[in-house]
C-alpha cells in the first residue's frame, strides 16, 4: 500500500474551539484535503477563525487498521425533545444506565467544557459510575487519523445520496463512529453537532450501529459535542486514548444504509 498522511485541522476563535477535522489521505489526495479544510475553517458558521492549524504526519501504511462502517438508520422525530428521548432510549438499549445517560446528555446540552462552552474532543464517561475520565476536561479526547477506505468512497456517496444524506457531517461522523465502535470497552457514543444550523445527531453502539435522529438540538444552538461511554473494567484508559488519538484507521467494507423510519412506541 502507498504512503498515507494524517491531516488534522484545528481552528480557534477568541481562544475557543471553532472547528476541527481529521483525514487520512494518500500523497495524491493530500493537497486537496488541506485546501478543503482551510476553506472550511475560514468560512465556518460558528465564527471567524483567529487561528487555523494544519498538521500533516506521514503514517506507516503497515500500521493501518481496517474497521467496518456501522449500519446507518434514521429514526424520525419532529423536534429536539423527542429526539433526545429517542437517543436516551437508544443509550439504555446499548447498555448505558438511564441515570448515567441522562446526566451525560444534560452535560452536553449545557455545554460540556468547564464554564459551559464546547470542547474540542469528546467526554469519556464510565458507564458504571458516570464519572468523566478525559485527562483534560476542557479539551476532551479527540479521535484522529481516520478516513474512509478509498474503495468505499463511491459506494457510500451513492448510497447516502439516495437517502438525501450525502453531506460531510454524515460522512465524517460515520467514519468517526466506525473507529470509536471498534475500540475495546466502548459501550456507546452520543453526538450532536456544535454547528448552529446542523440539528441532527446520533447514538452509535456495537449492537445496532449508527442510529441518527434529525433533531437532537434546536436550530441556532451553538452547543454540541460527543460522549464516549466506556466500560472501565474492560480497558486500560491509556491504551484506549492512544487507540483513539493515534492508531490509523480506514473505515470501509459493505455499505449498509437503511431507509428512515418512525420508531416503534417504547
Ligand atoms: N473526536 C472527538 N470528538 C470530536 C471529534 C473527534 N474527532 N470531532 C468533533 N468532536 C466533538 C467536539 O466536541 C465537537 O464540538 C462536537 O463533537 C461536534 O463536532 O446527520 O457535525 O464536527 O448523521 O460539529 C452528527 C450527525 C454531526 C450527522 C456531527 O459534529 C448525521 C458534527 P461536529
Ligand atoms: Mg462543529
Amino acid at each position: 500500500m502507498t504512503d498515507l498522511y494524517s491531516v488534522r485541522m484545528h481552528a480557534r476563535a477568541k481562544n475557543d474551539h471553532l472547528c476541527g477535522a481529521e483525514r487520512l489521505q494518500t500523497r495524491d489526495g493530500l493537497e486537496a484535503a488541506c485546501l478543503e479544510l482551510v476553506r472550511r475553517a475560514l468560512a465556518h458558521e460558528r465564527g471567524v477563525a483567529d487561528q487555523v492549524r494544519i498538521s500533516i504526519d506521514r503514517v506507516d501504511p503497515g500500521t493501518v487498521v481496517r474497521v467496518p462502517l456501522p449500519t446507518l438508520e434514521t429514526w424520525l422525530c419532529d423536534d429536539a425533545d423527542r429526539g433526545r428521548q429517542l437517543a436516551l432510549r437508544s443509550l439504555v438499549e446499548a447498555g448505558v444506565p438511564q441515570d448515567v445517560a441522562s446526566r451525560a446528555m444534560a452535560r452536553l446540552a449545557a455545554g460540556p467544557a468547564p464554564g459551559g462552552g464546547v470542547m474540542r474532543g469528546a467526554m469519556l464517561v464510565d458507564v458504571a459510575s458516570g464519572e468523566r475520565f478525559e485527562p483534560d476536561p476542557a479539551r476532551g479526547v479527540r479521535a484522529s487519523r481516520m478516513d474512509l477506505d478509498p474503495d468505499t468512497v463511491d459506494a457510500l456517496g451513492r448510497g447516502l445520496a439516495a437517502l438525501d444524506l450525502d453531506n460531510r457531517h454524515v460522512r465524517e461522523a460515520l467514519v468517526l463512529a466506525a473507529k470509536v465502535l471498534a475500540a475495546p470497552g466502548m459501550v456507546a457514543e452520543l453526538c450532536w453537532s456544535d454547528d448552529p444550523s446542523y440539528t441532527a445527531g446520533y447514538v452509535a453502539a456495537p449492537g445496532f450501529g449508527y442510529r441518527r435522529f434529525p433533531h437532537l438540538k434546536p436550530a441556532g444552538c451553538p452547543l454540541g459535542g460527543r460522549v464516549f461511554f466506556i466500560d472501565r473494567t474492560q480497558i486500560s484508559l491509556a491504551a484506549l486514548i492512544d487507540y483513539l488519538e493515534r492508531t490509523p484507521v480506514l473505515a470501509g467494507g459493505p455499505v449498509r444504509l437503511l431507509p428512515a423510519r418512525q420508531p416503534e412506541e417504547a
